[in-house]
């Protein structure tokens, strides 16, 4: 039997079949789980549509985290649809463009540190608060994705870094708020993977070159790697984990003096 048996989940953040949701997707529906999926917009819709009929799933609904409105409508509909709900997962990041790349201090502006927040961080607190009536008294979980940067100076992440570490800080107070009503609330943080947010990328391709002969493991992740940690951590087999960043990323963040050997 599958550790996601009878388990509902909501998968925020496909837009396509390297997203690491999708892996998620995947890991989650072999393990049991029932999916549902939102899109961020029209454009997204068709793509999504296709993983949800790949997972058996036939609940879709669009949703920009920038909305409220739209954030209550998906509630809404899975109130309708399930009555109830066992996962949320979080995996959307965004700052404009122009935020990403040259040096923290040239490039950081009031306008582009406000959506890298509101989107890659407030969004996850927005679906716990408006998801948790669902979620109550029934062993829930909810996972978001985060990235080295969050604790580390990385060249370029910039102001992401900053998201990050707040949406880090957002998993510790969450669980610490859910905890008592029975969700649970992890991060995983996973090492570079070749997705469309890291389309574009300058240097990524060095990046993950840099990964795979640096990491102990001497390879880089992928969207299968995560998509596992990702089922553990949402079923009953992790009860007793809260409020904790797992790391995917082959061992990555724990080697000092890289290089050398
Ligand atoms: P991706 O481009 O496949 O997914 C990013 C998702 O964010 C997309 O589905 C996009 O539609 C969604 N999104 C952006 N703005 C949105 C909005 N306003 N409303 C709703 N959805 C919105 O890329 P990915 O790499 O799979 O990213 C998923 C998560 O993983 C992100 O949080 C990212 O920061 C994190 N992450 C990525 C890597 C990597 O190297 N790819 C590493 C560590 C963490
Ligand atoms: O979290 C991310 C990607 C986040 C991201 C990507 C984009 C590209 C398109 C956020 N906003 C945007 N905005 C866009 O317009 N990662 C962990 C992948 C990533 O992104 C980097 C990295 C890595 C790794 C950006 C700079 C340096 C390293």
């Amino acid at each position: 039997m599958g550790m996601l048996e009878g388990k509902k989940a909501l998968i925020v953040g496909v837009a396509s079949p390297r997203s690491i949701a999708w892996g998620i997707a995947e890991a989650m529906h072999r393990e049991g789980a029932e999916l549902a999926f939102t899109y961020q917009n029209e454009k997204l819709k068709s793509r999504v549509e296709k993983i949800a009929e790949q997972t058996g799933s036939s609940l879709t609904m669009p949703l920009d985290v920038a909305d409220d409105d739209q954030i209550d409508a998906v509630f809404d509909t899975l109130k309708n649809e399930w009555g109830a709900l066992d996962i949320i997962v979080h995996a959307v990041g965004f700052a404009p463009r122009d935020q990403i790349e040259g040096e923290f201090a040239d490039v950081v502006s009031r306008e582009g540190f406000r959506i890298a927040h509101d989107i890659s961080s407030y969004s996850f607190a927005a679906l716990a608060r408006a998801g948790r009536p669902l979620m109550e008294g029934r062993n829930g979980a909810m996972l978001t994705l985060s990235y080295l940067g969050a604790v580390r100076a990385m060249p370029s992440y910039n102001v992401m870094g900053l998201a990050k570490a707040s949406l880090e800080a957002g998993v510790r107070y969450l669980a610490h708020g859910l905890g008592p009503h029975g969700i649970r609330v992890n991060g995983i943080s996973a090492g570079p993977i070749k997705t469309l947010a890291a389309a574009g990328i300058s240097k990524f391709r060095a990046m993950l070159e840099h990964v795979e002969t640096t990491a102990p493991l001497r390879r880089s992740v992928t969207i299968e790697d995560v998509g596992n940690t990702a089922a553990f951590l949402c079923s009953d087999l992790a009860g007793g984990i809260t409020g904790e960043i797992t790391y995917v990323d082959a061992g990555y963040n724990i080697v000092g003096m890289a290089g050398l050997d």
